[in-house]
């Protein structure tokens, strides 16, 4: 933590590295966590006591007591779901009213909006991106182009404007011809979410971040999906909608670049990827049948099968230089404990040449150049220091290290709060 800045923790690859699982670790060293960008299509995982937890909206650290939660104004929010998760998370006893508090600049993601997605996704044939249907591009697409409704609207004519947003999404619906839909429903529930919604601090998340700020608080920023799903760093077109990257940070909480300080990298010890889109290094083979099984990589959200494959330091090493990564976490490590050899892809060979930077396009005719390290077959799930792990283990880190030229601070070797090794 730096005195007066502001940390960022981000995913470096295509998502679910664990973000939820490090805030929730990190927040008792922060008053104040923040969520930029995305909405519900992220799908962050905790667990502790027993107990699992699934956020997706709401930052991470709405668990523990006395820190002030920030939905920022990059974040687009789906009132019905929004109202879901918070209502659970009050039935288990957690008390959301008086710490949540939400931009008024922040876009609501519409009934229309997911039906859109839906459309869109049909139309694109074999080509789909495979989105979580949560209508996060078409909300962007609106904010974008001027035409999104914001929640600082719900207080100001809100009917009228909802009328009339839904009117032309309906119209660009008929002109797709997509007809078949049946919001009725949805749109019931969204309102009560709308209403609901109102009994939440709105604010003005830019004054009250760097208001805090300047008061001295320590502020941490919470990414969603991951670098590889960054819209414009990402494996475009099979991205989401929004930048996942620091700088997202910046534009979706009003902050300014300078006020960055620690940015945390988080990669899971070897990569996932849920969706279409390129994954040079995906198993097709039992080994990333294994991984799936032993990772639990299957979709927060949707339940969907992860793809997995072995670690990518090119597209890591890419994602460090985007961010302006300063330490890494290690998270799932434990989910490799049984291999008796581990890969990591340290090039790529494109149409026969070998390249060791991430190029523009991944899609085709990629190779992965794998150096493989002897695994340490042992369980590591139980020990408590670093001073615990296998000789093989530390040799995988310190190869890390050095490829990826940041230290790697935080070892996740299970899914509880406790399976954390913070390294000296
Ligand atoms: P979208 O819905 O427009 O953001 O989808 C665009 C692409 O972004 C991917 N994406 C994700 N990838 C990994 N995890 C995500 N969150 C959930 C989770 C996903 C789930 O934590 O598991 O439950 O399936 C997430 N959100 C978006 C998506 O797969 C598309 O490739
Ligand atoms: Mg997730």
């Amino acid at each position: 933590m730096n005195e007066g800045k502001i940390d960022v923790l981000l995913g470096l690859q295509w998502g679910d590295e664990g973000k939820g699982k490090v805030v929730d670790v990190l927040t008792p060293e922060y008053d104040v966590v923040a969520r930029f960008q995305g909405g519900p299509n992220a799908g962050h995982t905790l667990e502790f006591e027993g107990q699992k937890y699934v956020l997706r909206s709401i930052p991470s650290g709405i668990f523990q007591g006395g820190k002030v939660n920030i939905i920022g104004n990059g974040v687009v929010l789906a009132p019905d779901l929004f109202m879901d998760e918070a209502k659970a998370l009050e039935a288990s006893g957690h008390e959301l009213k008086s710490r949540l508090h939400i931009s008024k600049k922040a876009h609501l993601i519409m009934p229309t909006h997911r039906v859109l997605d839906a459309a869109y996704e049909a139309a694109k044939g074999k080509s789909k991106v495979g989105t979580t249907g949560k209508g996060i591009g078409p909300t962007y697409t609106d904010k974008i182009s001027r035409n999104g409704l914001r929640v600082g609207d719900i207080f100001d004519n809100f009917e009228q404007k909802y009328k009339e947003h839904k009117a032309r999404h309906e119209s660009i619906l008929k002109s797709m011809g997509y007809t078949e839909y049946d919001i009725a429903d949805v749109e019931k529930k969204w309102l009560e979410g709308v209403e609901y919604l109102r009994g939440f601090h709105i604010v003005d998340s830019e004054h009250e971040i760097n208001g805090l700020l300047r008061q001295g608080k320590s502020i941490l920023c919470e990414g969603a999906q991951g670098t590889m799903l960054d819209v414009d760093f990402g494996s475009y077109p099979f991205v989401t909608s929004s930048n996942t990257i620091c700088a997202g940070a910046c534009t979706g909480l009003g902050i300014g670049p300078n006020k960055i300080g620690d940015v945390y990298g988080i990669m899971k010890a070897y990569c996932t990827r849920v969706g279409a889109g390129p994954f040079p290094t995906e198993l097709f083979d039992e080994t990333g049948v294994r991984i799936r099984d032993l990772g639990h990589e299957y979709g927060a959200v949707t339940g969907r099968e992860r793809r997995c494959g072995w670690i990518d330091l090119v597209a890591l090493k890419y994602a460090i230089m985007i961010n302006g990564v300063t330490k890494l976490i290690m998270m799932k490590s434990d989910v490799l404990d049984g291999f008796d050899t581990i890969k990591a892809c340290v090039a790529y060979k494109q149409n026969g040449a070998e390249i060791d930077y991430f190029p523009y396009n991944i899609e085709d005719g990629i190779e992965p150049v794998y150096k493989e390290l002897p695994g340490w077959k042992t369980d590591m799930t139980q020990m408590v220091s670093e001073a615990e792990f296998p000789e093989e283990f530390n040799a995988y880190v310190k190869f890390l290290e050095a490829e990826l030229e940041t230290p790697i601070k935080i070892i996740s070797i299970g899914p509880d709060r406790e399976q954390t090794i913070v390294r000296d």
